[in-house]
């Protein structure tokens, strides 16, 4: 059944193709969607990307984005990505990973060493073939963003050690690999939209989810849960998409211009990130959340070893890992 919201995006996919089929590519604005509110460091990244665009075409190229999750969930707004109904769309990449093998590889629980390093990475070969892996499946990856690293939290009770989780009902994102993760921690995944999450915790549907700092406030998931566990299992980066079909209708000057706006505004990005970092802590510290930060990582690390070895199951994916693990970084 679709939910209010994706049907709303069904809708506007639906007039964007008609614009698209019967106007000039110059005619439009390109679209693009984000899940998080106006002022969160992705969102604003992408428009500063738009205020490029603009700068670098004489106004000729622009971009309109509609944050918040007013067109769907990230699900639902990759589909019609892909289809052409949206131009532009900045996703986490765990919705990518059931599409393409390759994304994966940096949602992996415990693989990078730090966020230098996941920066480092995914600033070269192995990004660059991430991004690339994604142009069969009618995307195109334009540059990743930072999410800094997961951390479970939850209504109930301190969590200091995987046996702490167990029965806990977790919330996760809609990847398999993630729910393989926290079922080998002892709890039960719970697959669900993030839109749903809120509600889900203030009504015990759910005892928890994971989030990096920026979301688990933004969200206001912290005024439900009040036990925040720094684990830093995964630090799967985000990723700004374009839908082939925008891509086909741009020359090459202007693909060109595309990927040097989206380019330029991963450092704008990385600054406003750092920064909300800070600020989202002092929120959480404020609000008197319990942080638990003294725990035994390892012993969290240690039961993701099956994990791995049925998510990583390609060459492909294997060379990634080697190529990852080989990046050094300046605080590794
Ligand atoms: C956030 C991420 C979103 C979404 C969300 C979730 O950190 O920025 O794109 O993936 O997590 O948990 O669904």
């Amino acid at each position: 059944m679709l939910t209010r919201r994706s049907a709303l995006a069904v809708s506007f996919a639906a007039t964007m193709s008609t614009m698209s089929s019967c106007t000039k590519r110059s005619d439009r604005p390109l679209f693009a969607a984000d899940t998080h509110p106006h002022d969160y460091p992705t969102v604003r990244a992408v428009e500063y990307m738009g205020a490029r665009l603009a700068e670098l075409t004489g106004d000729r190229l622009k971009l309109r984005m509609y944050p918040g999750g007013q067109l769907g969930e990230e699900k639902d707004t990759l589909e019609i990505t892909v289809f052409g109904g949206l131009d532009l769309n900045r996703v986490n990449l765990a919705p990518l990973n059931a599409i393409a093998a390759e994304t994966i590889v940096p949602t992996l629980p415990f693989l990078f060493r730090s966020q230098s390093h996941m920066r480092a990475a995914m600033d070269g070969a192995p990004g660059r073939a991430i991004l690339n892996a994604l142009e069969p499946y009618g995307l195109i990856g334009l540059c990743f963003y930072d999410s800094g690293a997961r951390s479970f939290y939850n209504t109930r009770r301190p969590i200091r050690t995987p046996d702490d989780m167990a029965g806990l009902k977790i919330r996760v994102q809609n990847s398999d690999l993630f729910v393989a993760m926290v079922d080998a921690l002892g709890a039960d995944p719970t697959p669900m939209s993030y839109g749903e999450v809120y509600q889900a915790l203030v009504q015990g549907v759910v005892d928890g989810a994971e989030n990096n700092w920026p979301s688990f406030v933004s969200s206001r998931h912290y005024e439900a849960a009040g036990y925040y566990t720094l684990t830093g299992h995964v630090m799967a980066p985000e990723v700004l998409v374009m839908s082939t079909r925008a891509w086909n209708r741009l020359d090459e000057t202007d693909r060109a211009i595309v990927r040097q706006a989206a380019e330029e505004s991963v450092p704008v990005m990385r600054t406003l990130w750092d920064q909300r970092v800070r600020e989202s802590r002092d929120i959480i510290a404020a609000a008197g959340v319990q942080v638990i930060d003294t725990l035994d990582q390892t012993a969290f690390q240690s039961r993701m070893a099956p994990v791995w070895d049925r998510f990583v199951t390609t060459p492909a994916q294997r060379r990634l890992v080697e190529d990852i693990l080989a990046v050094e970084n300046s605080d590794a």
